[in-house]
Formats: structure tokens, sequence, C-alpha cells
């Protein structure tokens, strides 16, 4: 018997829009069409024609995820998934944010990627608590059957630090 082929995840420090990679994931919102944080820096790096594309998918549910081509960056695509606004943890934001992970992979092997970048996705902006993402997160890229190079890019320490005790 052959072992299960999982995905194999690094985390990492930088900024998002300037790894190469196949695929890299936009922490996005359910209108697709741009805001701050993450997904401002992925729409100003890959250019005007990224907003042309993200209003022609006519947005994208909570913990679901879409495809663009990745224009100016230096990948192929684009995976566009809204993570949940964080409530008090009730309104099955851990849920949702598994889904996030998860629903991003399945995109990045459909478009027949190997190397996938995320960021910390809803830890920002949308408020979830670091300690509580970062293992979903982990657990969920970690389990994934699939042959994929997956990191995690975290754009600063605190978001770096957490990811990596789950490592450990
Ligand atoms: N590279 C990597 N990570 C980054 C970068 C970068 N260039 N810039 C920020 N981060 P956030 P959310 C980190 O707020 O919580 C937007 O307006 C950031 O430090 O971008 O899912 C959307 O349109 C944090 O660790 O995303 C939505 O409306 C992480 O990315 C809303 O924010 C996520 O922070 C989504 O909120």
């Amino acid at each position: 018997m052959g072992e299960a082929v999982m995905a194999n995840l690094r985390i990492v420090r930088g900024d998002i829009t300037q790894i190469p990679a196949d695929a890299i994931v936009n922490a996005a919102n359910p209108g697709l069409l741009g805001g701050g944080g993450v997904d401002g820096a992925i729409h100003r790096a890959a250019g005007p024609e990224l907003d042309v594309a993200c209003r022609r998918l006519n947005g994208c549910p909570t913990g679901e995820a879409k495809v663009t081509p990745a224009f100016r960056l230096p990948a192929t695509i684009i995976i566009h998934t809204p993570g949940p606004i964080w409530r008090d943890g009730s309104f099955e934001e851990p849920k949702l944010l598994q889904s996030c992970y998860v629903n991003s992979l399945k995109r990045a092997v459909e478009n027949g990627c190997q190397t996938v970048l995320f960021p910390s996705i809803s830890t920002g902006v949308y408020g979830y608590p670091l300690a509580l993402a970062a293992p979903i997160a982990v657990q969920a890229i970690q389990t994934f059957p699939a042959n994929l190079d997956v990191r995690m890019v975290c754009f600063d320490d605190v978001t770096y630090q957490a990811y990596q005790a789950q490592m450990d």
C-alpha cells in the first residue's frame, strides 16, 4: 500500500504579491470588488484587468472560492475566497474558515497548480482571532489529499509566530 499523499505546508514571512507561484489566494469579500488589506495589495499588483475579471464572477459566498487569471502578478491564477467575519465563534466561523482553505485547494488542483500561496484569511479586517484561525488553517491544509506545495505567507511577525507554533 502507498502512503496517502497530503499537501505539504511551509510557513514563510513576506508580501504575497511578490512571491512567484502557480496560484495565489486572495482574502476577498463576497462582492469580489476589492478592498483593503491583502485584497487591496493583490488588486494593485495585478492591475486594473483584475477588477474587470472579478466583476464577471458576480460575487462569491463566504467559504467558497472562485478563480481569475493573475494578470501582472508572478502567478498563473488568483483564487478569491471570502473568509467569515468573526462575531463570537457561534456563527459557523470555524466551519466557514476551514471551507475557505479546502475550496481554495480544490480550485488549485482543478487548475493544475502545484505551488499555492495563502494569506492568513479573516485575521485582519475580519477580526478572526489568530490563535483560533491558525490551527484551523494548518489542519485544513495538512490533511488536504493532493500533492501540493503550499506556503502560508505571513505579513507580520505576530502572524508568523502564530502559524509557526502550529508546526512545532
Ligand atoms: N501579503 C501577505 N499578507 C498580507 C498582505 C500582503 N501583501 N497584506 C496584508 N496581509 P485582511 P481579512 C495580511 O484584512 O481579515 C479586505 O478589505 C494581514 O496582515 O487583508 O480576511 C477584503 O476586501 C492579515 O494577516 O483580510 C475584505 O473586505 C491577513 O493578510 C476584508 O478585508 C488578512 O488580513 C477581508 O478581511
